[in-house]
C-alpha cells in the first residue's frame, strides 16, 4: 500500500521522544552535565569536537561521565570538517582536542587530562599511574601503532598486506589474554580506566577493520566480543558509541588515508556499510530501544531546514521527498517520493553520523527508510564521501542555540 507524505505538522504528532540532556543519559548534544548536582559545582569544562567523533575526546567524556563529575561542554570544529573558531585559537594556538579547564587551569593531552582529574576527584576504579593500568596502557599503544601500521599505508605486496594483517591479529592475541585473565568482562577485575583509554579506539578498530580489511575484530576474538558486551550494558557508552558507516568515512581525512585490500569479504562488507542492511551489523548487539523511530523523527524535524537547505537537490522537492521518508519509517506504509529524489535521499542517508546527530539505532532506522524510499524511484548514487576533508559537513552549515559557543 502506497500513501502521501505526512506534513510537517502531522509528523511532530508522531514522536514523544525527548531527554533530559543535562542530568539524563550521557548523550552528544549536552552544554552542562550536572547528574543531578546543583551548577556551583561545575568545576571543569571540556572542550571537544563538535561531531563527538574524536577519539581522545571520547576517552575524557566516558571518564567524566562513568564519575558523574559536572561539567560544562564547549564545542569545536576539527581542521577536516571546517574552519577551527578563533576564540579556541586563541586559548588553545595549537587548535588540538581535547583540553579541558579544571579551576581555571587548562590542561592538554588526554592522558595528562585524566590524571589531573584524578588528582581531583579521585581515580576512576583504579589509577592512570598503577603499574597494572600501565602496562595495559602500553598494550593498547602497541595495538593502535599494529592498526596504523595495517590500515593507514599502501602496500606494495600481498605478502606485505598479509604480514601486517598477522603483526594486527598477534597483538590482539595478546589483548585476548588479557581480558581472559581477568574474572568479568573487562581489562581488570572491575570496569575502570583501562576499559575508557581502549573503548575509543577498539570502537575505530571494530569499524574499520570491517570495513577496509574484511575483518571483524568483534566477532573472531571472543574476549572483545564479552568485553563490548560489557561496554554496551553501560549508558554512558551507548551515549558517546558510534557506527560502523560514521567511522568508515570519518576516519580518513583523519589518519591520513584509509587503504582497502580489496578481498572478497571487504567488498562484501563495505557495500553493506554503505548501503545496508545496517541491522545485523556487528557494530552493536544490545536489543533496539523501543523509540528509536521517534528519536530519528525528532531530530530531524529539529533540523530539518538545514537538513534541506545543504542537500544538493532542490528544496522544495527534498522537502517532500524527506517526509516521504519519514512517513514510511513511522507508518510503514510505502510513500513515493518524487522523481529524481533518490540520489538526494542517499546524499542525506550518508551523511547522519553517529551519535552526534542520533544514537546507533536511530541512524539505522533512518538510513534504512531514506534507503528503502530512494530505491521507490531510482538506483542513483550520490557523489562518492570526500577522504580528504569533511567539509561537506561543516558544522556551520548547522549553526544553532545548540552548538554555537
Ligand atoms: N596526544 C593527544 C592527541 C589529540 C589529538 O590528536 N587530537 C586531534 C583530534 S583526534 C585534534 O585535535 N586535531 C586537530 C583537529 O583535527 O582540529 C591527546 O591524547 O590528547
Amino acid at each position: 500500500m502506497t500513501t502521501l507524505p505526512l506534513s510537517w505538522q502531522e509528523l511532530e504528532t508522531l514522536t514523544n521522544y525527548q531527554i533530559d540532556t543535562i542530568n539524563g543519559p550521557t548523550n552528544s548534544r549536552a552544554r552542562l552535565r550536572l547528574f543531578g548536582k546543583p551548577e556551583s559545582e561545575v568545576r571543569v569544562t571540556l572542550y571537544r569536537d563538535n561531531h563527538a567523533w574524536c577519539p581522545y575526546c571520547q576517552k575524557v567524556w566516558l571518564w567524566l561521565e562513568e564519575k558523574q563529575i559536572p561539567y560544562r561542554i564547549q564545542k569545536v570544529t576539527m581542521f577536516c570538517y571546517g574552519e577551527k573558531e578563533s576564540w579556541y585559537k586563541r586559548k588553545v594556538p595549537s587548535g588540538m582536542l581535547p583540553v579541558i579547564e579544571l579551576d581555571r587551569r587548562i590542561i592538554k593531552e588526554s592522558d595528562d587530562i585524566l590524571i589531573a582529574l584524578e588528582k581531583v576527584f579521585g581515580p576512576l576504579n583504579q589509577s592512570m599511574k598503577d603499574p597494572k593500568v600501565f602496562s595495559l596502557r602500553q598494550l593498547e599503544r602497541l595495538l593502535f601503532r599494529a592498526w596504523c601500521n595495517w590500515l593507514c599505508y599502501p602496500v606494495i605486496s600481498s605478502q606485505q598486506e598479509r604480514r601486517n594483517r598477522e603483526q594486527f591479529i598477534g597483538v590482539v592475541a595478546k589483548v585476548e589474554k588479557a581480558l581472559a585473565s581477568t574474572s568479568g568482562p573487562y581489562f581488570l577485575d572491575t570496569f575502570g580506566t583501562v576499559d575508557v583509554i581502549f573503548t575509543p579506539y577498539v570502537e575505530r578498530m571494530n569499524a574499520s577493520l570491517y570495513y577496509y580489511k574484511g575483518y571483524s575484530l568483534r566477532e573472531e576474538n571472543p574476549h572483545l566480543r564479552e568485553w563490548f558486551t560489557g561496554m554496551e550494558s553501560r549508558p554512558t557508552y551507548r551515549g558517546t558509541q558510534s557506527d560502523f558507516h560514521t567511522h568508515a568515512h570519518d576516519l580518513p581525512p583523519q589518519m591520513g588515508g584509509c587503504w582497502e585490500n580489496g578481498e572478497p569479504q571487504m567488498l562484501i562488507n563495505k557495500v553493506r556499510v554503505d548501503n545496508g542492511p545496517w541491522f545485523g551489523l556487528p557494530d552493536v548487539s544490545y536489543p533496539e530501544p523501543e523509540n528509536s523511530r521517534m528519536e530519528a523523527l525528532r531530530r530531524v524535524i529539529d533540523h530539518h531546514t538545514n537538513i534541506i537547505r545543504v542537500n544538493p537537490a532542490e528544496d522544495k522537492l527534498f522537502d517532500q521527498a524527506l517526509r516521504c521518508a519519514l512517513t514510511y519509517m513511522m507508518t510503514g506504509e510505502e510513500c513515493v517520493p518524487p522523481s529524481g529524489s533518490d540520489v538526494p535521499l542517499r546524499y542525506l542517508r550518508d551523511r547522519i553520523n553517529v551519535p552526534r546527530d542520533m544514537s546507533i539505532y536511530a541512524a539505522k532506522e533512518l538510513r534504512s527508510a531514506l534507503e528503502k524510499t530512494a530505491a521507490l524511484v531510482g538506483d542513483g548514487q550520490p557523489e562518492t564521501i570526500p577522504i580528504k576533508h569533511r567539509y561537506d559537513q561543516d558544522p556551520s552549515n548547522f549553526s544553532s542555540k545548540e552548538n554555537v559557543a
